[in-house]
């Protein structure tokens, strides 16, 4: 028995590294198919927030969409609910002059995974902690990877996407999804 659930996204490389995730974690037991898609975000507090919103907003039996976010310690937080925003303006560079001079380079990355199944909702959250270089690093991978490097690592995801394969924010959402979809079919 396999399950298959519609991802709702207009990032591509979304789609692909959570199918990769889901992939390896599940196998053919849960399928994902791409809706290429974009909706509107309304401004919230929480990654939550603009998830529950944007699921009741979109029509479908299954359906899964994500809300993303880089979290910097020494910023309050910022850009969090606002990294699209944030990344769309000022980009990575902008974030490296806000970040210049600054000691307390912590952050981390955060996905919020929302599935609507039928009329049941559920999210899955998956963080990564890790810091912010001082320059771009790297080619692959997209957003804000080029700038972040892992706890525990020396190469950011940009640099690394076999690290972030592994121990992603999205990936770890992915695991509690998977979780759940397979315990659906038990
Ligand atoms: P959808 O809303 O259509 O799914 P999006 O690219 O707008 O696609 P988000 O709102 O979730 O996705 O992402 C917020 C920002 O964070 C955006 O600028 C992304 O490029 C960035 N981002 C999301 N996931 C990331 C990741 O895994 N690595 C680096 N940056 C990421």
């Amino acid at each position: 028995m396999s399950i298959e659930v519609e991802f709702v996204t207009g990032n591509e490389h979304k789609f692909r590294e959570l199918a990769a995730a889901l992939r390896e974690i599940a196998g053919s037991a849960v399928k994902l198919r791409w809706r290429r898609q974009r909706y509107t975000e309304v401004q919230a507090d929480t990654l939550e927030e603009v998830v529950l919103h944007a699921l009741g907003e979109i029509e479908g039996e299954a359906v899964l969409i994500e809300d993303a976010g880089l979290f910097i310690s020494a910023l309050g937080g910022f850009p969090g609910v606002y990294s699209a925003y944030v990344h769309q303006s000022i980009g990575n560079r902008g974030i490296l002059r806000m970040m210049q001079g600054e000691e307390d380079r912590r952050a981390w990355m955060v996905s919020v995974l929302g599935l609507r199944l039928g009329t049941g909702v559920r999210l899955f959250r998956g963080e990564v902690r890790g810091w912010i270089t001082g320059a771009e690093r790297g080619e692959h991978g997209f957003g804000y990877d080029p700038i972040f490097v892992p706890e525990g690592c020396s190469s950011t995801f940009a640099e690394a996407p076999e690290l972030k394969a592994k121990l992603s924010h999205r990936k770890r959402a992915a695991e509690k999804l998977a979780e759940y979809l397979l315990s659906l079919q038990h």
